[in-house]
């Protein structure tokens, strides 16, 4: 019975665990979020508050970003104290805004040269750096210490507005410079009306208050209206705001926004921003283990602003917030992107930048909301190094626990900072069934090896997947197509229509199966014309390797049996039970065909009792007076070959401009005993393949696919009777066998 509710309560804090979103960074002691917005990307900036401090003696900012609000990357630490000559201490909280495509980090920290807080500012080229001090000297101090804490706001009119302070609300005025000002220091009214009360070092004893204003103002513009978020109340604090017509004032108190609760820290210090049609109220808790008043971590909620523009009550929550796009692993990815963690730490070099450090055995990290399927997880690889004895990552599906993707073994590099980038392949069955239903999942990077020491450290990692790509817009067909690669039928490209829920037994998927001119391993040739057959309802199982790029493949050339292997495969699919294609292939209505060389291999195969039709283009055997013009590796059927034919067949030729011409209608002239005919096109040897949806080609091959393998009456009129349609239409002419007639 014990058991039972120890694993009980295991479970309920796992699946606790696994929900926590907030703090959103876990590597480091985050404080005084300020977001801001640029070209996308939501990038958040914060102080670092230090291991086991006493006091907030903090030394550097830090950078975040995201694009779906889960999964934050870190940008390390690109502003510190050090980038300060005249300051020594207290790298408190920061703001960046950008203008004119530069980006101004406004700062404060203690000056030497004052022994007050100064306001400072740095200047980058990009949100995440390099930064340097703008002016070489603090933007504004005069020796007191209320100076800290600065939020910007660029108006609409452009005129740029600095505010900061503790225990009162100071401005000024900047230039379009961003990095000096104008007019003088000016100072908000601290009124009750203002702030809810005076400030906290002038309020009456006994009196009560509704508020008051104490530190790490907000500044923001909605509607024409002006907002100063700020840290409320004293010790602890919670967040307040006011609302005026100017960022002058007069301010008027409106209340509370995130009341005082148990987060764990006596200050908090907010930011606001909208992105992607959403709006995120950011600010701090003491809720990382091992944190507290001086640890603090930075966390997020969404919130919807009231009718009328007033803000809802906030409340911190564990949970955090929603994922607002699908995460994609089929790319580079930064170790030090992460939606959840344990155990870690991140550090940055010249060399890798910002990368994962201090992996020890049951570390992990979480992505959320992964896009796994719809694409199918081949292999992993990642770039590590390892001083001692290195470890494993294993990727785990939803948990720590969860179904296992596969592993990537680490091996000792020989040095923490000697990088090798390795891969391993995933397992294929765990993720063909795992991405069937093409949901998003969460993915663990569970990290093991020897209890103790540090495991390695770990800089990206990708995961590759089965390619597609849609081909021009899918075809004309009834049925849009992908062209795709699937894990079971190495060395093949299919062409497929996306949506298979429209066929089945009753309505089954002819196929095609394709063999590529000069016997090249990819149809990068001819993906437009096989792209366009199978949006008319076909299977096409093209030989060679997709061709995402259309470009000339230069590795060695296909082979006569990955026909074979296509077929095999076609019929293996239809009778699986767990394939997508169970029971939606017409096994029994196989079409061989090919282009030039990959008709050669067409042609080899044409025994095969399991096709039930022929459609051999630019191409035909050699005779014996031409043997001598093929290429090396060419499959070389003698002409009795021919006899071996047991199906229907079409020449589908180039005219007599088509090197294949000859060899083409010398075997259509030998063929007596099947029905056959031969179709010229004067376009040469290379066909129309390569024209927009396959050109003439398409709709030739379609007909007589159409004829062939779908039994229809109105496509056979392109071939049959006296008058067929192909000897009417434009640029051809056909000849036919007396069995085709
Ligand atoms: O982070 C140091 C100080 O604590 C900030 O400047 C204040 O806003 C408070 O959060």
């Amino acid at each position: 019975m014990k058991t039972h509710l120890i694993s009980a309560v295991a479970l309920v804090l796992a699946a606790l665990t696994a929900k926590a979103q907030n703090p959103f960074v876990q590597t480091w002691y985050t404080s005084d979020p300020a977001p801001m917005v640029h070209d996308g990307r939501l990038y958040v900036y914060t102080g670092h508050d230090e291991d086991h401090a006493d006091f907030f003696w903090m030394q550097e900012w830090r950078v975040y970003s995201t694009d779906d609000m889960v999964n934050w990357t870190d940008h390390g630490s690109p502003l510190a104290l050090e980038s300060f000559s005249w300051a020594d201490d207290r790298a408190w909280a920061a703001q960046t805004v950008e203008r004119g495509g530069k980006f101004y980090w406004y700062i404060c920290a203690h000056s030497k040269l004052s022994d007050g807080m100064a306001i400072g500012v740095a200047v980058g080229d990009s949100p995440t750096g390099p930064f340097r001090d703008a002016i070489g000297k603090p933007l504004f101090e005069n020796g007191s210490w209320d100076h800290i804490d600065p939020t910007v706001l660029i108006d609409d009119d452009g005129q740029a507005w600095l505010m900061w302070g503790n225990p009162q609300c100071y401005y000024l005025k900047l230039n379009p410079d961003m990095v000096s000002y104008s007019g003088g220091l000016g100072l908000l009214d601290m009124t009750e009306e203002a702030f809810g009360g005076p400030m906290m070092n002038k309020r009456e004893k006994g009196k009560e208050y509704k508020d008051s204003y104490v530190e790490g103002p907000w500044l923001m513009k909605r509607n024409g209206l002006y907002y100063l978020l700020y840290a409320a109340g004293g010790v602890p604090e919670h967040i307040s705001y006011s609302t005026a017509p100017s960022p002058t004032g007069p301010w008027t108190y409106k209340g509370p926004i995130m009341p005082l609760c148990d987060t764990k820290s006596f200050t908090n210090h907010c930011g606001v921003a909208d992105y992607k049609g959403h709006s995120y109220f950011f600010y701090h808790t003491g809720k990382l283990p091992g944190g507290g008043g001086f640890g603090r971590s930075v966390a997020v909620e969404e919130f919807r602003y009231n009718d009328d523009g007033s803000f809802p009550t906030i409340m911190p929550t564990d949970e955090g917030v929603k994922p607002l796009e699908a995460f994609n692993p089929y790319r580079k990815v930064e170790a030090e992107t992460m939606a959840f963690s344990r155990g870690i730490k991140t550090e940055q070099n010249d060399e890798v930048g910002v990368y994962v450090t201090d992996v020890h055995n049951g570390d992990y990290i979480k992505l959320q909301n992964v896009k796994l399927g719809g694409n199918l997880p081949k292999q992993f690889t990642a770039r590590v190094a390892s001083g001692l004895r290195g470890g494993r990552i294993e990727l785990r599906l939803d948990s720590l626990g969860g179904e296992l993707l596969g592993s990537l073994d680490v091996p000792g590099t020989g040095g923490w900072e000697k990088w090798q980038t390795l891969t391993a392949d995933l397992n294929t069955i765990t993720a063909q069934q795992a991405m069937r239903n093409g949901q998003c999942r969460d993915l663990y990077l569970a990290f093991k090896g020897r209890k103790g020491p540090k495991l390695f450290n770990f800089d990206w990692w990708e995961i590759q997947g089965l390619k597609s790509l849609v081909v021009e817009d899918g075809g004309t067909g009834p049925y849009k197509a992908v062209m795709k690669e699937e894990a079971t039928l190495e060395a093949h490209t299919v062409f497929v229509p996306q949506d298979l829920s429209a066929f089945s037994k009753k309505n089954p998927l002819p196929v095609l199966v394709w063999g590529n001119g000069a016997c090249t391993n990819s149809p990068w040739e001819h993906f437009k014309f096989l792209n366009e057959i199978a949006s008319h309802g076909y299977l096409v199982l093209s030989t060679g390797y997709i061709p995402i790029e259309e470009k000339p493949y230069q590795g060695p050339m296909s082979t006569t049996e990955q026909q074979i292997e296509s077929i095999d495969w076609a019929i293996h699919e239809n009778a699986d039970p767990a394939s997508p294609y169970y029971n939606k292939i017409d096994v029994r209505n196989i079409c061989l065909s090919g282009m030039s060389c990959g008709g050669l291999q067409s042609l080899y195969n044409c025994a095969d009792p399991r096709i039930t039709s022929l459609m051999i283009c630019n191409s035909g055997l050699f005779k014996t007076s031409n043997r001598s013009q093929a290429k090396g590796g060419m499959p070389m059927p003698e002409k009795a070959k021919l006899k071996e034919i047991h199906t229907p067949v079409i020449y589908i030729l180039g005219g007599k401009e088509d090197i294949a011409y000859e060899n083409g209608m010398d075997d259509f002239h030998l063929i007596d005993h099947v029905p056959a005919c031969a179709a010229n096109y004067p376009v040469g040897h290379g066909g129309t393949y390569r024209q927009p949806h396959g050109g003439e080609f398409s709709v030739v091959a379609l007909a007589w696919l159409d004829w062939q393998l779908k039994g229809s009456k109105q496509a056979a009129k392109m071939f049959t009777g006296r008058n067929c349609l192909l000897s009417r239409r434009e640029g051809w002419t056909i000849e036919k066998n007396q069995k085709m007639k």
